[in-house]
């Protein structure tokens, strides 16, 4: 069995690849829960759906978010109202959101409402929020306060950030799911997420640090950063904002006594010495995943 430390895109993308190599039920993906919002009265849980969508195949490649096939008419009637419709949630994408919610009025917990989802879209794999308590990713910026989505979707990321508080961390508990997974796991994989805003929330909770930091040797990390950029959102920029190297070898920095292997990008070959001075070890290979081969190439280095 593994577990795989996950954001959104590209943690989806990597588990995806992953359940192409092992049986499906071998793999627990942990998933952050810090861009979660409440908006319309409905709880929203981006990084869930998103892996959850991706691996019933029902992902909407085109955005990045949400489901295939979408319609808008719900946004649109919202819109002529006035409503709140910068953060767009599709026709179909509503239903999940409408199923979460009510459940969780019910007394569920986001831990049973995503097993019920994932169990009514044939997914496998074990996906499980990292917490059920409530936690949320929040930005000190040039324009001051902002929340997640605030800061990822109505600025486009484009301010300037001075800190990174992730609320409510000290005091969620893990749930009991994550911490068997953990530790029942043969090797703990950090997903090529964004390290300060998708991994971060998951790290700063209870004793899952202190977990990777005992079982060093059994975690690899896959960087999300190539040649200095990331493929997709804003984790260079934030890196370089809060005083880290926006490379390869500065996210093997930010994972310092949590990892014992690092898989880096043939672009970045270069700094392979570098990282393994640190006492990591080094796989080269393609970390892209837009191609189903490569993406199973990354599989296989992340399960070798
Ligand atoms: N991202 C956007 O850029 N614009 C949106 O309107 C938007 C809506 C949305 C609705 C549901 C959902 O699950 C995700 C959504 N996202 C949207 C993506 C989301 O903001 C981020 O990609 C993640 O939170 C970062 O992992």
């Amino acid at each position: 069995m593994i577990s795989v430390l996950s954001g959104g895109v590209g943690a989806a993308r990597l588990l995806r690849a992953l359940s192409g190599e092992i049986a499906p039920g071998e793999i627990n993906a942990i998933v952050n829960v810090g861009d979660d919002l409440v908006l319309h009265g409905l709880t929203i849980c981006p990084d869930l759906d998103t892996i959850t969508y991706t691996l019933a195949g029902l992902n909407n490649e085109v955005l990045g978010w949400g489901l295939n096939g979408e319609s808008w008419r719900v946004m649109e009637e919202l819109e002529a109202l006035g409503g709140a419709s910068w953060f767009r949630l599709g026709d179909r994408d509503l239903a999940t959101h409408l199923y979460r919610s009510q459940r969780i009025i019910e007394g569920a917990t986001k831990t049973d409402v995503t097993r019920e989802l994932c169990e009514r879209h044939g997914v496998g794999v074990r996906v499980l929020p990292a917490t059920n308590d409530e936690i949320a990713t929040v930005f000190k910026t040039e324009v001051g306060r902002l929340s997640f989505q605030d800061y990822f979707v109505r600025h486009h990321y484009d301010v300037k950030v001075e800190s990174i508080t992730i609320q409510g961390a000290a005091t969620a508990s893990v749930t009991k799911e994550t911490l068997d997974a953990l530790r029942n796991s043969a090797r703990i994989v950090i997903a090529p997420s964004n390290p300060l805003i998708s991994i971060d929330p998951i790290l700063q909770l209870g004793e899952i640090k202190d977990i990777l930091m005992e079982r060093r040797e059994d975690v690899i990390a896959v960087s999300p950063i190539i040649n200095g950029a990331a493929l997709k959102g804003p984790a260079d920029r934030l890196m370089r904002d809060l005083g880290y190297d926006a490379t390869c070898v500065g996210v093997a920095d930010f994972y310092e006594g949590l990892i014992g292997s690092f898989v880096i990008d043939e672009r970045d070959a270069s700094s392979a010495s570098a990282i393994s001075s640190r006492g990591i070890d080094v796989h080269v290979t393609t970390t892209i995943m837009q191609d189903p081969l490569d993406a199973k190439r990354l599989a296989q280095a992340v399960l070798t």
